[in-house]
């Protein structure tokens, strides 16, 4: 019997350690993202939970709240639309699925935004972002990241392109619709599975993605 798409996802998900198609392996952690580094403001940094809350409630945790949450380490590979791949990094941090338990959605909920400073985000079908290894890591390879690499808090969604996963995150913004995120509007893939080479935008097939 065959593999589903969907168990396939799940075990590359985890980390694999295998080379998605057209992708090159790099060895040392290249820092890559648009626009300038954001300073930390402790003070005034949260991280908030809105959008189709089950309470319609908005959330917030400050630093030394969301310190408290409890960590997981998953083993998760990334892959760069631009075709470098950095392969096993353990990633520690918070998982989606805990800030999803601690902060339910509306059941009508099947997207999210992840927002990052300066306005960046990435949307996510709710699947994937439930998925076990996606992560708010706070962690790489057991050291605190660096700010060029999301200090203090960056997503990593495992089974997906690497701009998927916002560093310097925000906010979690749960939806009822999906909605284009910032590279997703412009020009890559509202989808983005590097097993399938989901790279760019007019690549997608009727139904991976709202209209423009
Ligand atoms: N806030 C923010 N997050 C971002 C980006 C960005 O431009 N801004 N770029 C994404 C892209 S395209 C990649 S490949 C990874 C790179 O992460 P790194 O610099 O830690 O290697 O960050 C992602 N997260
Ligand atoms: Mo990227």
């Amino acid at each position: 019997m065959g593999q589903t798409e969907n168990d396939q996802a799940r075990a590359h998900g985890s980390g694999s350690g295998e080379l998605p198609p057209g992708q090159r392996r790099q060895r040392g952690w290249p820092v890559l993202h648009y626009g300038p580094v954001p300073r930390f403001k402790p003070l005034s940094w949260d991280f908030q939970v809105f959008g189709a809350t089950a309470d319609g409630q908005k959330h917030s945790w400050d630093h030394p709240r969301f310190s408290t949450l409890p960590h997981t380490a998953v083993t998760a590979d990334l892959h760069c639309v631009t075709r470098f791949s950095m392969l096993g990094s353990h990633w520690g941090g918070v998982t989606a699925r805990t800030v999803l338990d601690l902060v339910p959605p509306a059941a009508d909920t099947t997207h999210v935004m992840v927002w990052a400073e300066y306005g960046y985000s990435a949307n996510l079908r709710l699947a994937d972002f439930a998925h076990p290894s996606t992560v708010f890591a706070t962690h790489r390879n057991g050291e605190a990241l660096t700010v060029e690499h999301g200090f203090p808090v960056r997503l990593v969604v495992p089974g997906l392109y690497a701009w998927k996963g916002p560093k310097w995150v925000r906010a979690v913004e749960y939806m009822t619709a999906d909605r284009r995120g910032f590279w997703e509007e412009r020009g890559y893939h509202n989808l983005g599975d590097p097993w399938a080479e989901q790279r760019y935008s007019y690549q997608e097939q009727p139904g991976d993605g709202p209209e423009f």
